[in-house]
């Protein structure tokens, strides 16, 4: 049986390699069980650009998995992850080219990083290896793999949206990075708006590739065996008690402006400003941890944020009662799952979203007899397969607020109809598919 190579970023930190607890390291849990299996990337340390010829790699080897890793120097983590990645094609890819601060100077260094993984892993690769790459941060990977003579099936997975080529164009170099897509086996991508944003690219720049449609999803069996122990829970036991019967409102994000965050928080004085008979009977629980904390945009947003919810809880606040609990350190997963559980609705109104897990855990979590109401972004990835939320335009604050108020009053009947209609789909895409119908299009094209 031929070797599963994993490329990303980061490789999942040494707990996760024990027992994943999230993302990526979920999503491939079933692809990394069978047979022997390299995970190869970033070891998330930086050394002295001095040290750039003594880098050292990582091994461990947990099960039959094998985590080999390098380190980047400060200059190449500044230039090729936080300027290029995150500053550049992270908000490209979710159409905000307004927000992106191109320098060739960090375009140099987003390819040079890709052809040291290159050199690093081709050292460790064998004839019948299979190769999966993973995410924008490596776009280029496979054609610095092809320029060094690689000739293993090689399939690359965009975790995060495509955008209209007449957007994309405005990256100076985005005729150069489609072409290099072109040494990918197989090009996966979340949603057909994707593959056809994709594949109008690859047509305007006259290059044979062709993209395919993934949908990621969750392990919905585990998930729910998470919130049911988490209901048990005394962090979750503790958030019941303080609601004293108050119907609770949940957004669980990444701190990232592609989450609509200042937007939803705008939705929210809509609906308490419209509907009064709501205030002091509800509350709304944000958990945001902080992400990319060093990127300029990150920092900004950080404080418009914090600044909303201040002004929004001075305004609407009362002695006993405060609109917004809003928590920006991360939440162990049982506990959210536990969250999930107990709320009566969930806001996720991303502005642009890959897919977006948050949506199908928070309908994995629901009890049967009394779930909770999913209010949900057009413009997540996960909307076309979940018509049964209330789909909603995040940029529209009034139409968040109705949202919220239909929600909230919903009959148990109504809200059991529309999640017995949302749960098959949580069901049936699901981490495990997405990795088994990736690798057998990888297999298939290999022996074809
Ligand atoms: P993300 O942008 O990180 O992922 P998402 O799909 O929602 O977005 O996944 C986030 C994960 O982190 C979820 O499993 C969630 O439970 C967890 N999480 C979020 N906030 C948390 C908190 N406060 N504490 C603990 N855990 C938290 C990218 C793309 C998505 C795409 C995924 C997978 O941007 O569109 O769905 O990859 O492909």
């Amino acid at each position: 049986m031929a070797r599963l190579i994993i490329v990303s970023n980061r490789v999942p930190s040494s707990s996760d390699r024990q027992q994943p607890a999230g993302g990526l390291a979920v999503a491939l849990r079933d692809a990394l069980k069978q047979g022997e299996c390299l995970w190869f990337g970033w070891s998330g340390r930086q050394i002295d650009d001095a040290d750039k010829d003594n880098r050292k790699a990582g091994a461990e080897q947990v099960r039959n998995v094998a985590y080999s890793t390098i380190d980047l120097t400060h200059s190449e983590f500044d230039g090729f992850y936080q300027k290029y990645s995150n500053g550049i094609l992270w908000p490209l890819c979710h159409y905000r080219a307004g927000l992106m601060s191109y320098s060739r100077k960090d375009q140099e260094v987003y390819w040079e990083v890709n052809q040291l993984f290159a050199r690093e892993l081709k050292k460790q690769l064998r004839p019948d290896d299979i190769i999966w790459v993973q995410d924008y941060h490596l776009f280029p990977l496979g054609q610095a793999l092809r320029d060094l003579g690689v000739t293993n099936p090689i399939g690359f997975f965009l975790h995060i949206p495509f955008p209209p080529w007449s957007l994309m164009k405005s990256l100076p170099d985005a005729e150069h990075l489609m072409r290099s897509m072109q040494a990918y086996t197989v090009m996966g991508v979340q949603t057909e708006d994707d593959a056809r944003n994709m594949n109008d690219g690859f047509v305007q720049c006259n290059i044979a590739q062709k993209a395919q449609v993934f949908p990621i999803g969750i392990d919905p069996d585990s998930f729910v065996q998470q919130a049911e122990a988490g209901e048990h829970d005394f962090d979750v036991q503790r958030l019941q008690i303080s609601l004293r019967g108050r119907p609770l409102i949940i957004g669980v994000d990444r701190l990232d402006y592609s989450k609509g965050l200042p937007e939803r928080f705008h939705g929210y004085e809509a609906f308490l400003k419209r509907f009064p008979e709501h205030r002091g009977k509800v509350m709304y629980l944000q958990i945001t941890p902080v992400s990319r904390g060093n990127v300029e945009e990150y920092r900004l947003l950080k404080r418009q944020l914090d600044e909303t919810a201040g002004r929004i809880n001075g305004m609407y606040g009362d002695f006993d009662w405060t609109p917004i609990r809003y928590i920006t350190q991360p939440v162990p997963r049982h506990l959210l799952a536990g969250f999930y559980r107990l709320a009566d609705a969930a806001l996720v109104t991303p502005l642009r979203d890959g897919m977006n897990l948050v949506a199908k855990e928070y309908v994995a979590a629901q009890d049967e007899e009394d779930p909770g109401v999913l209010i949900l972004s057009h413009f997540a990835g996960a909307a076309p397969e979940m018509e049964d939320a209330l789909l909603v335009n995040p940029h529209d604050a009034d139409e968040i607020a109705d949202a919220l108020h239909k929600a909230l009053t919903m009959t148990q009947s109504e809200r059991q109809a529309r999640w017995g209609r949302l749960k098959p789909d949580v069901w049936r895409v699901t981490a495990q598919t997405w990795a088994r119908d990736f690798m057998t299009a990888l297999a298939g094209e290999t022996h074809a």
